[in-house]
């Protein structure tokens, strides 16, 4: 396939101001007219043809000002159509008559149906598998979408914009026309129509604008979208008074479909989401759930200054729009629940997907300069680590400095396709900051390594830190410069207070951030008056690696007396990481482990601060995860050793803790009707964390049965059905609560993804005939990517001993399924594939067994695009 590179950027030889769209709408044959108003760009040559994009969409006509064109002037490219021979000055109008068929899309990409409902995904390039056009972020134009369809099957005919029309065709046909003012690329086009229920509300803006509120949904399920449209509310009024940005149309409307390749789509005016993320109730959503809706209904929100107003000049830009509107949803959670308790989260998610995508074969810069399918790039780089350069930038200007700069940016690039160029040149000329050192994150990959040693001289009362940087090698980049790093950083003293020393000299200090931009760098701090604990990366404010040998009395200090909460939860992980690893490294010499008691001490006390809220003291008390442990290893993994060390670990603290686990737990009652906030939901979580401890201690599922019996909500059913499941599996109670749960939500398909995953994840090398049989019941299908998501994705992505068979079955597996369905749905099958993207870095057994399935599916015959892309690098 063809690489793109970002150094070949041109602009389009033609502008598109206007397009009219007319669909005759039909599951087999549905006709599509596409009026194009174009324009040749001023010194274009006036014989350059018109190139458009294309991709199994068939060629009815083409007709320019009303005149067919004759055959020799429409070539058929195989990806699109050239057209020669038009007119050289003049502007004109290009007609292109075309026909698909959705019912037979299984991509899910362009125009397609989804339990009856008509629905687009056209990002990234997807409006080409709608009719033939420029399809590229920066062709501009204003759009005018006429939709005609049964009446009986599609009541509802929604696109982009306002309703400015309707009527009736006869023969049971009707249709209606929509008109978007804001010109916007394709990808942001979006059609639905179908027979969907709605739930109703209104918004009035800042400035006084009334705009409708609608989420459509299946009949019935009208209920289940409140708290999608309060979270809807709510981040319209936070984008007003954080950031200054409106809604700018009279209507917003959110459809929720249930087959969908992702997340949900921040369509012009018409957001396209995976029910997933629209539905709850109690009953059929956990406190996750209801989290993820609102950060998710928030991103696509924000989305409409960032990423609609204000575009991708080009696809390698994708993070100006993704990091960016990333960090916008952070920021909005941290205002709307615990500022700390989210950043805990990120971090942790930052973690477990984004550095190992950094570390691996798939690792890119947050702005690639090269790729051959850009479906690939919507990754963990672009969005999580993209948001943590915006979150730098942020601390590198200060509040105000950030708001400046992003007002400027607003006002400088409104209506345009801009470039990460532009966004950083708004930052520096609103501030004066110089970020020339700084963009090198944009386009260095790999997460950088700072090596940390400290000397404390009593003597002098100075205190010396030594720092070294540098950015492992990554796929197409050697060498790297040395990045502009910012820390912010507190020296603890013994009595928990900070020092505040008389001078530092070696680095740039601005308030508590510390600059580094050498390769090494020694700081001195002079005047402390005692021996300070250093506490480094606070709010984990810059995205790499830090290498500290910290003594476990420094880090136990820094958890109990750190005055940032996130300091306290991440000097606690990276103790609990020593020991694990530690642990790890016995279990596999055939040792016993053990565990340092200052360790359990310290988690105890954590866990007992009443000063600390309980969402809080549930992170202290969850152990880095298995994968975790596997990145810090970092190679020649044991899977199977990890679990083990990790399970006795867990094990001891649950047996010292169980007295104050106890009667804790007696403590976090949540009485009354169940509530989705922060606080309840935090009570829930801690709770959780506690029975698990006391489970383990207990080595009886008799608490987990109880709390299973008792549940009134999702939350406190699906927990202990994890924990039965996980822990206690050959027990009578995980299989009657695997049964009763299945028979009480089995026309729940959303709800049957946790029963499917909590069974796909359980730890054994016996899971993987689990799956299989999973799958063929009633409650599988391969063309539901939700389904595929909860069973084969949870057991490949979430199940490291299963996956990680030592006989290599899992990898089998797992090929055989990439293959099976990459011929109907390549985007998820290479989302599949990325699970393998570790398989370096295990021992050599299953590394051999990893390669071979590699090598199975990069010999297959059909590779769509997609895969081969990720197979290749892969393996490369
Ligand atoms: N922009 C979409 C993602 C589209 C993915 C296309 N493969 C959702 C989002 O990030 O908000
Ligand atoms: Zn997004």
């Amino acid at each position: 396939g063809t690489t793109f590179q970002l150094s070949d950027y041109r602009e389009s030889d033609f502008i598109v101001d206007a397009v009219d769209l007319t669909f005759r709408l039909d599951p087999e044959r549905t006709e599509v007219v596409s009026t194009l108003t174009v324009r040749r760009r001023p010194g274009v040559s006036p014989d350059a043809p018109f190139v458009l994009d294309g991709d199994e969409v068939e060629l009815k006509s083409v007709s320019v000002d009303g005149q067919t064109m004759a055959e020799e002037d429409v070539a058929e490219t195989g990806n699109g159509l050239r057209l020669s021979n038009l007119p050289g000055q003049a502007a004109f109008s290009l007609t292109i008559t075309s026909e698909i068929a959705p019912e037979r899309n299984t991509q899910l990409m362009g125009l397609y149906r989804s339990s009856g409902v008509y629905t687009t995904q056209c990002e990234a390039e997807g409006f080409r598998r709608i009719t033939f056009f420029p399809d590229r972020p920066d062709v501009l134009a204003v759009y005018t979408t006429r939709i005609e369809a049964d009446r009986e099957s599609a009541p509802l005919l929604l696109a982009n914009g306002n309703c400015i029309e309707t009527g009736d065709l006869g023969e049971g046909r009707h249709y209606a026309v929509w008109h978007d003012p804001h010109p916007k690329p394709s990808y942001l086009f979006a059609l639905v129509a179908g027979d969907l229920g709605v739930l109703e509300d209104d918004f009035t803006t800042a400035s006084g604008r009334e705009v409708a509120l609608k989420i459509y949904v299946e009949h019935g399920k009208e209920a289940r979208a409140a708290y999608a449209m309060d979270s809807l509310k709510r981040s319209m009024r936070w984008d007003e008074e954080r950031f200054g940005r409106e809604y700018d149309l009279d209507i917003f409307m959110i459809v929720a479909v249930s087959d969908f390749n992702m997340g949900a789509m921040e369509n012009k005016g018409l957001n396209v989401f995976n029910d997933k993320y629209v539905l709850a109730d109690p009953e059929i959503a956990t406190d996750a759930d209801y989290a993820n809706i609102e950060a998710i209904i928030a991103h696509e929100y924000f989305h409409n200054w960032t990423g609609n107003r204000i575009t991708c000049r080009d696809w390698f830009q994708l993070c100006l729009k993704e990091g960016l509107t990333v960090y916008r949803d952070h920021e909005f959670s941290a205002d709307q629940r615990s500022r700390p308790v989210k950043r805990i989260a990120e971090v942790r998610l930052l973690k477990a997907h984004q550095f190992p995508e950094d570390a691996g074969p798939l690792a890119h810069p947050v702005r690639p300069d090269r790729y051959r399918e850009i479906s690939n790039f919507y990754t963990a780089t672009v969005y999580e680590k993209g948001s943590e350069v915006v979150r730098m930038i942020a601390t590198l200007l200060g509040e105000d400095g950030f708001r400046k700069g992003m007002d400027l940016y607003f006002d400088r690039h409104d209506g345009e396709a801009a470039t990460i160029e532009d966004f950083l040149a708004c930052f520096e000329d609103a501030t004066g900051f110089d970020l020339g050192q700084f963009r090198l994150w944009y386009d260095q990959a790999g997460t950088p390594v700072v090596s940390v040693s400290t000397v404390w001289d009593p003597g002098s009362r100075r205190f010396t830190a030594s720092f070294e940087q540098s950015v492992p090698a990554t796929p197409g980049q050697a060498k790297k410069d040395v990045m502009h790093i910012p820390l912010r950083f507190g020296l603890v003293l013994p009595d928990g207070s900070e020092a505040e020393p008389t001078s530092v000299t070696g680095a740039r200090v601005t308030d508590d951030v510390l600059h580094l931009t050498q390769r090494s760098q020694t700081v001195q701090f002079d005047g402390v008056s005692a021996r300070p604990v250093l506490s480094l990366n606070r709010g984990f404010c810059a995205p790499i690696n830090v290498h500290f040998e910290q003594a476990p009395a420094d880090l136990a200090h820094l958890a109990r007396h750190e005055s940032d909460p996130f300091a306290r939860w991440q000097a606690l992980n990276a103790y609990a990481m020593r020991v694990l690893v530690e642990a790890v490294a016995k279990e596999r010499a055939g040792g016993t482990v053990d565990v340092d008691p200052a360790l359990a001490e310290t988690m105890i006390a954590t866990a007992e601060d009443e000063t600390l809220e309980p969402a809080f003291r549930a992170q202290a008390l969850a152990l880095p995860g298995e994968n975790d442990i596997a990145r810090e290893i970092g190679n020649d993994i044991d899977p199977d050793a990890i679990f083990a060390a990790r399970r006795a670990v867990q094990t001891v603290i649950g047996k010292t803790g169980a007295e104050i686990f106890a009667r804790l737990a007696d403590t976090m009652e949540t009485p009354g009707a169940y509530s989705p906030d922060a606080a309840s939901a935090g009570k829930r979580a801690f709770r959780h964390a506690l029975m698990t401890y006391l489970s383990l201690a207990d080595a009886s599922p008799a608490r987990a049965n109880e709390a299973f019996a008792a549940a009134d909500n999702m939350t406190d059913l699906s927990q202990p059905l994890l924990l039965l499941a996980h822990f206690f599996p050959e027990s009578e109670g995980a299989n009657a609560a695997l049964a009763t749960f299945e028979e009480r939500f089995h026309d729940t398909p959303l709800v049957i993804d946790k029963w499917l995953s909590a069974q796909a994840t359980a730890p054994g090398a016996a899971t993987l005939e689990r799956v299989r049989m999973l799958m063929e019941g009633e409650h599988f299908s391969r063309s539901n990517p939700n389904r595929v998501r909860a069973l084969i994705g949870a057991f490949a992505a979430g199940n490291p001993t299963g996956f990680n068979r030592a006989d290599g079955a899992g990898f089998a597996f797992l090929a055989d399924e990439v293959l099976a369905i990459d011929g109907r749905n390549p985007q998820v099958a290479a989302r599949l594939l990325t699970t393998m993207r570790s398989w370096r870095s295990l021992e050599e057994g299953r590394r051999r067994h990893a390669r071979a399935a590699l090598e199975r599916i990069a010999a297959a015959d059909k590779l769509s695009s997609d895969v081969r892309d990720i197979v290749d690098r892969t393996l490369a």
